[in-house]
């Protein structure tokens, strides 16, 4: 594995092999040797995932209620890995390194420093972070909070913390007086939490892991499986081997999506040959989604069309679309008007292959939908997830079994910290019941999301930023107008288990909250705690930490979260945050009183093999709209950014992904083994023919300049370019290290989730 990107001698080959596989296995050894936790390494994975053990802190795929014996995957295993890593940055490395010295170090350094051991202080005179006592640390930032307007200041979450924490958090922001609470999510699945409650009335997805078991047929769409979610791979395989089809529509032919073997079946290791997983791959071009999906929703209405001209059996389920949708004939009316022109020109797919893909959709009984961020993280990506509704809306593939709608969510407890609070939008709170519980006024002017805070802090109105957990300065885009807003903030606190960027790049006093992750034992009161999520599925499970904890000067998140909340928020006679740390059981019992519905008995049902799953209209097909309807919605047209400018023909179109070596910001490795690029991440993988056009040959480095209308520019050079089966005009690369690229304003429509994923960019080769 390389730990240092250099793209002059980087290598690109081919990765020959299936997903998974003894390359997993082989992976997976390596990566426990490194973190020096080989032996109680491989105790902690047995617990993992378990309903004994503890939640995986990669991805949120759902939990099984009958494991594996090894109920984890590989990237799972580097995640975890990662997390209880012997390694650790204490003091004395902060006394030995300038901040400024450490700004040039890359984010794989920092972060394999390990784990931070004791709160700190940024020192401005000597330009380093000092240790500082946790009561002090606390009382200084309490006093700094104390002195600020509440509307100028920004709680933000990412996703991994748990309900009880994200609840006290939230909580505290309310009662301190703002709904400033961005969350990860505002850059991920938000354009999902905007456009499902207008079509089905839930703001998430309706599948559960049952659902796999049952369906026919599975349409996937925008999402990298094989890295992102590997453990969804197994029901993935389970689903070919009793024959359902499986279409994928993605401009990469990612490898987890074409073959995988089970790296936990020793027959399947033992004997040559993997499961082959999509049946069809529709390669279309980036953006080309709500464009392809309207072609098979034509295919599908005029033959509809046909058959019922005819007097044959119909191809659109009548019954459910009368009883239970409004919209249709509008949306019908476009599809019919709509050429296949137009169809293929934008989605880059021909029309043989879109009329294929219908035709497998309508032989099959009960479809499933699933989606990443390839669909939401773009100018149309409330758009693209209305299109994808309104084809399964035309065969009521929803609110049956084996049907369903899949948004596979990224962090793995982003959609729970949703559902407890964590929002900027003060009527998706229960404002009445917190009032009840705690006798305080709500505020309910609108909070900031993750693009109108970076807004702010562009405008200097930001007074304090306080982080748990995540990388706001790096996950974001537009680092070159970010940085040095972000420096005048007067104060940013980041609550991290590793050093990252944001903690370099700092506001003018800055501290650092190093907690315990979930993995490690969490030892309070009234003995060893629990805590909970909800996964992508809707399912909540409990979770124990097993590993010792890093260092006894860690604190958990929930005790971090009261130590500043007794500062900040008047003392209340019917809230103990003492108590509350003592014993999360009583936060769960909170959770209960303001979400019954969801967690009633949450402390019993918490350990429901498999998890609990929370209540959901839409399964039952009850819609929870305005209307009491499901909804199609008619696209506004079929180009993924209709306000672009006139594209010439030397724009292309990058979207930025991650490589199988990552966990967003945090780089365990440089290689992206299943897309064979090895050694570096500046790297743009690019169509042929588009390198023939341009002049552009194999290994030649270029700037990539952004094709923007504000004035600004924004570059990143030193990226070599490299050849790669995608389609003409599309252009993929690594994020982190390419979000200087995308413009602040750059972002989906309604749902404002920054739109990585269609950047128009020109290249200008460099000389050498
Ligand atoms: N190991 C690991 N696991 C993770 C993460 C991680 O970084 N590492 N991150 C977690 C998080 S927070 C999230 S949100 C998820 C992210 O998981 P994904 O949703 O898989 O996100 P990306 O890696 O950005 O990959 C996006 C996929 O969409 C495709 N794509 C790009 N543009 C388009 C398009 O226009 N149309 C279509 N149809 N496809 C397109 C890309 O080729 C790629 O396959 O994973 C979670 N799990
Ligand atoms: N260009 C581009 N930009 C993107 C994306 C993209 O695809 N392209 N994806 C977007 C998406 S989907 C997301 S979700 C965001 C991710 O944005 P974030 O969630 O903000 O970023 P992460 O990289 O997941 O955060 C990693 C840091 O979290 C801290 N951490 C890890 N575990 C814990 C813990 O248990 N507790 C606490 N308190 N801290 C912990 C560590 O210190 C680590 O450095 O990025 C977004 N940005
Ligand atoms: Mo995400």
């Amino acid at each position: 594995m390389h730990k240092v990107d250099d793209a002059e001698t980087a290598t690109f080959k081919d990765y020959e092999n299936a997903a998974g596989g003894w390359g997993s296995v082989r992976a997976l050894g390596s990566i426990l040797t490194e973190e020096h936790v080989l032996l109680h390494g491989t105790r902690v994975l047995m617990k993992q995932n378990k309903p004994d053990g503890f939640a995986c802190v990669s991805c949120s795929w759902a939990k099984p209620a009958d494991p594996h014996l090894f109920e984890f995957c590989e990237n799972g295993a580097k995640a975890t890995a990662w997390e209880i890593t012997s390694r650790r940055i204490e003091p004395k490395f902060f006394a030995e390194h300038t901040v400024t010295e450490l700004e040039k170090w890359s984010a794989f350094d920092l972060e394999n420093m390990g784990r931070l051991t004791e709160p700190m202080r940024y020192d401005a005179a000597t330009d380093k972070y000092v240790p500082i006592s946790w009561e002090q640390a606390f009382a200084e930032i309490g006093a700094e909070l104390r002195a600020m307007n509440p509307e100028s200041v920004v709680f933000y979450t990412s996703g991994r913390a748990s309900l009880e924490t994200s609840y006290m958090y939230q909580l505290m922001a309310r009662m301190y007086g703002c709904n400033n609470l961005p969350d990860s999510s505002n850059m991920c699945h938000e354009s999902t939490s905007v456009a499902l409650p207008k079509t089905i009335g839930v703001g998430v997805g309706t599948v559960t892991l049952d659902d796999f078991e049952k369906t026919d047929c599975m349409l996937f769409f925008g999402h990298n499986t094989g890295t992102n979610a590997p453990r969804m791979l197994h029901p993935l395989q389970e689903a070919r081997k009793r024959g359902v089809p499986i279409i994928t529509f993605n401009p990469l032919r990612e490898r987890g999506l074409e073959r995988f073997v089970n790296p936990q079946s020793p027959v399947e290791m033992l004997t040559p040959g993997s499961t082959q997983i999509s049946t069809q791959y529709v390669q279309l071009r980036i953006g080309g989604d709500t464009a392809a999906v309207m072609g098979m929703a034509k295919w599908i209405i005029e033959a509809d069309d046909a058959a019922q001209k005819a007097g044959q059996p119909r191809l659109l389920d009548v019954d459910f679309i009368a009883e239970h949708t409004c919209g249709f004939e509008k949306f019908a009316a476009m599809a019919r008007a709509t050429n296949w022109r137009d169809i293929e020109r934008f989605s880059g797919v021909s029309r043989a292959e879109l009329e294929q893909a219908a035709q497998t959709y309508v032989q099959a009984k009960n479809v499933m939908l699933l989606y990443g961020m390839g669909i939401t993280q773009h100018r149309a990506g409330v758009r693209n997830i209305d299109m994808l509704t309104n084809l399964l809306l035309l065969r009521g593939n929803m609110g049956k079994p084996g049907a369903g709608i899949c948004p596979i969510r990224g962090h793995s407890n982003v959609q729970g910290q949703r559902t407890v609070g964590i929002t900027e939008k003060p009527e998706k709170v229960p404002n009445d019941k917190l009032k009840a519980l705690y006798g305080f006024e709500p505020p309910m002017k609108k909070g900031l999301n993750t693009v109108e805070a970076c807004e702010q802090i562009l405008q200097g109105k930001i007074s304090a930023f306080v982080m748990l957990g995540g990388n706001f300065v790096r996950a974001i885009p537009d680092h070159n107008r970010m940085d040095p807003a972000w420096r005048q903030i007067p104060l940013t606190v980041q609550i991290l288990t590793k050093f990252n960027h944001s903690a370099v790049v700092h506001g003018k006093k800055s501290y650092i909250l190093p907690c315990r992750g979930r993995i490690e034992v969490d030892m309070q009161a009234t003995g060893p705690q629990a805590v909970s999520m909800e996964d992508s599925t809707g399912c909540m499970h409990g979770s124990r930490g097993v590993a010792e904890p890093i260092a006894d000067t860690v604190m958990s998140e929930p005790a971090i979260v009261a130590g500043i909340a007794k500062q900040i928020v008047p003392p209340n006679p019917n809230l103990d945050w003492d108590a509350w740390v003592g014993d999360y059981s009583k936060v769960r019992d909170a959770i209960a009183q303001t979400y019954p519905d969801i967690f009633h008995d949450f402390n019993q049902r918490m350990w429901t093999p498999g998890g609990f799953p929370r209540p959901l209209g839409a399964r039952e097909r009850k819609w929870d709209t305005e209307n009491g309807k499901a909804n199609f919605r008619v696209p506004e047209g079929l180009d993924e950014d209709p306000d672009m400018p006139s594209i010439g023909p030397d724009v292309l179109r990058l979207m930025t992904t991650r490589g199988d070596s990552q966990f967003n910001t945090t780089v365990y490795a440089i290689d992206d083994r299943f897309r064979g690029v090895f050694g570096t991440r500046h790297v743009l993988l690019m169509n042929e023919r588009d390198m023939d056009r341009l002049g552009l040959k194999e290994g030649m480095f270029v700037t990539a300049e952004t094709v923007s209308q504000d004035g600004i520019p924004r570059s990143v050079g030193g990226l070599r370019v490299q050849p790669h089966d995608i389609p003409g005009g599309c252009v993929a690369g690594y994020y982190p290290e390419l979000n200087r690229l995308i413009p602040l304003s750059h972002h989906a429509k309604n749902s404002k989730v920054p739109a990585g994923k269609s950047v128009p960019i020109r290249l200008v080769p460099e000389t050498a």
